[in-house]
């Protein structure tokens, strides 16, 4: 549509829902809790099947020919009808959210038929702080559609749009409120004070935040949940290990000896998750490290991260992985690579690991001062784990709920070095962080803790400390998510 006809086919929109009293003015306590003095009803379009028609086309124009999307999904009530329309003028499948989870039956939070990578679009009839979109995003994201996306017929402009880039959904709005009062002065539908008490109402609630709880529970569930969404058959075990063992831990076994590092494995086993190694310092190292090593894992039940941090290109990363002295493929769980080199170093990984059942963690972020792993970079790594997340199982991350998105899809897991019982840092450019802040405020779900355990007079002891710490962390914000 050009944009003359898309403002001509606005401003008719904005005329007829006016005619309809869809929007009213006065003195209204809006969801948010703030007093507007303007108030939107598009309940009311159910009773003008003509309007819900144009209402649904031009949405459907609204959307930028770029985004991909397989579903819709209407936020309930008022832009259910809205959404059927879409889907059956354009032939694209809908699902529907229940607000009320029924306990009979399917007991489903999510109807119609879907598979979880597909993505998902939200319709929504108006957005004020965008917590309704989340509220609907949490559930879709929860059985696994990835929700990137939302368009909406009026944008309030009072935060909803960045409230909902914060958390991962890029806004696309047909109008907004200023745009839509402005139309009806113009036309004499309003006065020109009554415009001016809007505007100045908007200028004033410019933020209307969203509550934290809908926040928290658009991206978090539980590992048992995200257990089910992981595709990688080792993303799904590591998760399933951290509910068997109620441990987020991962130790970071930098000792001086392969001798020292079976035996701390063997002491620490009961209490960690995952075991981190770095192979290539150990001056001690023989070919049956690998299958000593995984027999301690097996009977203390974790699994092996071997911190290799791949960087090469695809076909020498193969070699590397599979050969050499260390012959990482045969006993390690989960390597890592830097995405420096592009997708290729993703690929040539994959190829040797997939087949093999092995999972791969990006470095998305580093924990040491300084360090170039930020912005677009971290981005591209969360694109390249999306493109692969049959062999990518997450992240190294360092503060996930900054990314744009937040940490985005559930499936993957994000692992974060840099953890000490108080915050601080080493000589060398490492940044210590605690497990809470870690795992509560900054969205990571791992610990990774090194000297902070290796360097305690009784490892075992200091360990058992650190995954209840990790663990209290991720209670709590479970226990956010179901207030
Ligand atoms: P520490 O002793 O807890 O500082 O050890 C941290 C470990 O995590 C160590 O093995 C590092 O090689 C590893 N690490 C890190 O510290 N920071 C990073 O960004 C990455 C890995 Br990636």
């Amino acid at each position: 549509m050009t944009s003359s006809a898309a403002s001509s086919s606005m401003e008719s929109l904005i005329l007829k829902l006016h005619e309809i009293s869809a929007v009213k003015f006065g003195t209204f306590k809006l969801k948010s809790g703030i007093t507007s003095p303007i108030y939107i009803d598009l309940r009311l379009i159910v009773s003008y099947p003509t309007l819900l028609r144009e209402i649904s086309q031009t949405l459907v124009s609204t959307i930028p020919s770029t985004t991909h999307y397989d579903v819709i999904c209407g936020v309930p009530y008022t832009a259910l009808p809205i959404a059927t329309t879409v889907s059956v003028t354009t032939a694209v499948p809908m699902v529907m959210r229940r607000k009320e989870i029924k306990d009979y039956g399917t007991s489903k939070a999510i109807e119609g038929s879907f598979n979880p990578d597909q993505t998902c679009l939200i319709i929504e009839d108006l957005v004020t702080s965008g917590t309704s979109v989340l509220e609907t995003a949490a559930p879709l994201r929860a059985a696994g559609l990835k929700v990137v996306d939302a368009v909406v017929l009026i944008d309030r402009e009072q935060g909803g749009r960045e409230n909902l880039a914060e958390n991962g959904i890029t806004l696309h709005s047909l109008m907004n409120l200023r745009e839509m009062v402005g139309v009806l002065r113009e036309k004499g539908k309003v006065s020109d004070e009554t415009e001016a008490m809007v505007l100045r109402f908007l200028e004033e609630n410019s933020k209307v935040s969203v509550p934290e709880k809908a926040k928290v529970a658009s991206r978090v569930s539980s590992y048992g949940e995200r257990a089910k969404l992981a595709k990688n058959p080792t993303g799904k075990r590591l998760f399933e290990v951290m509910v068997e063992k109620q441990s987020n831990l991962c130790l970071a076994a930098d000792v001086g000896t392969a001798a020292e590092l079976l035996d701390i494995a063997e002491k620490v086993g009961p209490e960690i998750c995952l075991l981190k190694t770095h192979v290539d310092i150990f001056p001690d190292f023989t070919p049956d490290f690998g299958s000593k090593l995984r027999s301690i894992a097996e009977r203390h039940n974790f699994l092996i991260f071997e911190d290799r941090k791949f960087a090469d290109i695809g076909n020498t990363v193969t070699m590397q992985y599979e050969g050499g002295i260390f012959r990482i493929l045969d006993w390690a769980d989960i390597v890592n690579a830097h995405i420096i080199s592009g997708p290729g170093i993703v690929d040539g990984l994959k190829l040797k690991g997939l087949p093999r059942g092995r999972g791969l963690l990006l470095l998305a972020e580093m924990s040491s001062s300084g360090n170039l792993a930020k912005g677009d970079y971290t981005a591209a790594a969360a694109k390249i784990a999306e493109d692969h997340s049959d062999f990518v199982i997450g992240f190294i991350s360092v503060n996930p709920a900054s990314w744009q998105g937040g940490p985005g899809n559930p499936a993957f897991i994000h692992a974060t070095p840099g953890v000490q019982m108080v915050t601080g840092g080493d000589a060398l450019g490492q940044q210590y962080n605690t497990p809470y802040s870690v795992i509560h405020d900054r969205g990571s779900d791992i610990i990774i803790v090194g000297r902070g355990i290796i360097k305690a007079k009784n490892p075992a002891e200091v360990a058992h400390e650190y995954r209840l710490q990790g663990w209290d962390a991720y209670m709590a914000k479970c226990k956010n998510n179901s207030n």
